[in-house]
């Protein structure tokens, strides 16, 4: 049935849980409904709607804050195990901070996860996936050291109401955004390239684990969650197996994966030593007194060692590494900082997003790679998707889910410690300022309709088929799914 490289059977346990992913601010829509605050993404793409590949914002989205019964009835289709969503800081903190708790939208949460319980179905909630309120972003959002206080704040009210009944909480979304934030074209859309990154970056993991803490100390032994992060882990592998391009790839790996990981998951913590040095040198050379990445004391440090019940892994794709050739980057940069050029191969199978192309063992090569520099650490796969054109038939979707799904079985076999696995996107939603020009769903949503209709692909019945047989069947094909799911 799998034989994808010899004739053993591999299947998944029966614990192994499967699921699928959305974010508030990219299906919820109602922007300003029943007292929501507003956010910095409403606030960047209300005033730059040109940015928007195809002018397409999150204003109404899929409407998942109308339809989160529709989208509850998806989930029960496919038979997923668990359900990971965010939730909108400004709906529930109009103001950003705690003087305000909006009810409405505190509601609109505690109706989703009964809806969810009501089915068996696992709430995984993360607190912040890139939609902080903008009266924060204008005290200086992720670049000010005040964010830590005041996501503690915020964190604090969402443990108090839903943690009785959420048992797996996601700090924060993929720190990496801090350099799409501050160097790319992310909101804030601040352009400060090499420096505001570098401290958004040290609030962002600051704010983890003061948060982890928080539950650690006033709710753990109460309700017995667990508590994680979830971070962008794509692979760096060599251009080829040339001395440089190996060295490069260890050097990009230690930037993108090392960056995030030692701080929490390495014996004695910090960032790694390489980021420290060439950042330091660079900043030398470049006439700055200190290093432009942050120093952490040893009391933040210590905060951050071992803040984490588990490692959320978001990999969608790899790339080749080789030392940087020409002076392209602007100066400072963490690019710069870098020093490498990345490409991607011209065999792997290009998805609608320019950066994805399907590289399946990227994602066991990232397990061997965090294994054996991180000992091991339990893990959960919070995302991994594909984008394609609208249509029901997304053969290339499936190909993709059921590569890489392969792979995690070697993954797991070879020692992976990995609880969990989950597609993004259960619909198609606002892709950030792609709009919905690239589509990431499992269901199509019509994004023309009033209700926002939403209809299963071909990968829909595929995933529900893998769940049920917890086997990846390499030829296995629906009769009449065009029809209905059910
Ligand atoms: C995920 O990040 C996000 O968590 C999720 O919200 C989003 O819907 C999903 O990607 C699909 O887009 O445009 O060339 O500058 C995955 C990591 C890092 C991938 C930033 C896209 C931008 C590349 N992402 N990257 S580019």
């Amino acid at each position: 049935t799998n034989a994808w490289s010899d004739n053993r059977l591999r299947r998944f346990n029966k614990d192994f849980m499967f699921g699928v992913a959305t974010s508030a601010y990219q299906v919820e829509g109602a922007w300003n409904v029943d007292g929501k605050g507003e956010s910095m993404w409403d606030r960047y793409l209300h005033t730059r709607p040109d940015v928007i590949a195809d002018g397409r914002n999150g204003d109404v989205a899929s409407d998942s804050y109308h339809q989160y019964k529709r989208d509850v009835e998806m989930l029960r289709e496919l038979g997923v195990d668990h359900y990971r969503f965010s939730i909108s800081w400004p709906r529930v903190l109009p103001t950003g901070f705690t003087n305000i708790k909006n009810e409405k939208g505190l509601e609109y949460y505690d109706n989703l996860i009964n809806e969810l319980l009501k089915y068996n179905i696992e709430p995984m909630v993360t607190l912040y996936h890139f939609d902080l309120p903008q009266t924060l972003q204008q005290l200086g959002g992720w670049a000010s050291p005040l964010v830590v206080q005041w996501f503690e704040d915020y964190a604090k009210v969402l443990f108090e109401r839903y943690g009785d009944r959420v048992k797996y909480w996601i700090t924060i979304n993929q720190p990496s955004f801090c350099f799409e934030g501050y160097g790319g074209i992310m909101a804030p859309a601040l352009n400060s390239k090499g420096i505001g990154d570098y401290m958004c970056l040290k609030h962002v993991l600051l704010a983890h684990a003061t948060a982890y803490r928080l539950y650690e100390r006033e709710y753990k032994k109460k309700y017995k969650g667990s508590v994680g992060i979830s971070l962008s882990l794509n692979y760096g592998f060599g251009f080829d197996n040339k001395t440089e391009n190996e060295e490069a790839a260890e050097i990009y790996r230690d930037f993108t994966i090392g960056m995030y990981m030692n701080p929490i998951w390495s014996k004695y913590g910090d960032f790694p030593k390489t980021v420290k040095s060439r950042v330091l040198k660079k900043s030398k050379e470049q006439g700055y007194e200190m290093s432009r990445l942050p120093t952490l004391s040893p009391e933040e440090i210590k905060l951050l060692k071992g803040s984490a019940d588990f490692l959320g892994v978001n990999h969608y794709t790899s790339v080749l590494v080789k030392p940087q050739k020409t002076e392209k980057f602007e100066v400072p940069s963490f690019e710069d900082d870098i020093g490498v050029e990345i490409s991607q191969s011209v065999h792997w199978p290009q998805s609608k997003s320019s950066w994805l192309k399907s590289s399946p063992f990227g994602i066991y090569r990232l397990y061997m790679y965090i294994n054996q520099k991180y000992d091991y650490p339990q893990t959960f796969i919070t995302e991994q998707g594909w984008s394609s054109e609208p249509g029901l038939n997304d053969r290339t979707r499936v190909d993709y889910l059921r590569e890489y799904l392969v792979a995690v079985l070697f993954a797991i076999e070879d020692g992976a410690q990995i609880m969990g696995y989950t597609v993004w996107s259960l619909m198609d939603n606002v892709e950030w300022v792609a709009g919905t020009s690239e589509r990431f769903g499992l269901y199509e949503v019509d994004f023309e309709s009033e209700e926002k209709t939403r209809t299963a692909r071909l990968s829909a019945l595929v995933y529900k088929r893998i769940i049920q047989k917890r086997i990846v069947e390499k030829d296995w094909e629906p009769d009449n799914w065009k029809i209905s799911i059910t």
